[in-house]
């Protein structure tokens, strides 16, 4: 959770995004059971842009989490340099599918956990073995209200998917 946060936060631009009150639409289709206070989904997708560097512009956009649209994924990941894995430590198994689809894609991913009122309670070795991920794949910590913790986890997202090529390279 946070993708729609993240993007906004960061964005130069008005960020588009096709934001839907949640209706009785959702009950008994999205599991909206641990987060009471949504009201609001995405339902296609967010898009942004921001400026790392003056030759260094990135285009952003936010996956609609909901199952039903993750058709969208394959064109995404098309073209893209790396990818966001949000995660909510309230809801860690919603992260599976996600970690799953980018190893599979080999698609550079970091992991940007959502310390929601800051806490953060899970440990990054605990992280790291839950969601079974790589020694390679970086674990930050980021708060998706902060416009710079938003933009260092984007920074620290480049720094790897060019690692990742070099050494792919090799
Ligand atoms: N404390 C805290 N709250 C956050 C953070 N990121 C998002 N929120 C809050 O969580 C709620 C949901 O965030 P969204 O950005 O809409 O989540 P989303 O991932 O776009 O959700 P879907 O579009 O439904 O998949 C909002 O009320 C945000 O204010 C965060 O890093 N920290
Ligand atoms: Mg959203």
């Amino acid at each position: 959770m946070g993708k729609t946060t993240f993007v906004g936060a960061v964005s130069e631009i008005v960020p588009l995004t096709t934001e839907a009150m949640m209706t009785d639409a959702s009950a008994g289709v999205d599991d909206v059971g641990l987060v009471p206070h949504k009201t609001t989904t995405t339902v296609a997708m967010d898009f942004g842009r921001v400026s790392l560097d003056r030759d260094l512009i990135l285009y952003l956009f936010g996956t609609p989490g909901q199952h039903r649209f993750w058709f969208m994924w394959d064109d995404l990941v098309r073209g893209a340099i790396g990818a966001v894995v949000l995660v909510d430590t309230r809801r860690l198994a919603d992260s599976f599918p996600a970690v799953d689809y980018f190893e599979e894609a080999r698609l550079p991913f970091v992991v940007g956990v959502n310390g929601f009122n800051g806490e953060y309670t899970h440990g990054e070795d605990e992280l790291r073995e839950a969601l079974t991920l790589g020694p390679q794949v970086p674990i930050v910590r980021v708060d998706a209200r902060e416009r710079e913790s938003v933009k260092s986890t984007l920074i620290t997202l480049v720094e790897h998917a060019l690692s990742s090529h070099v050494g792919a390279a090799r």
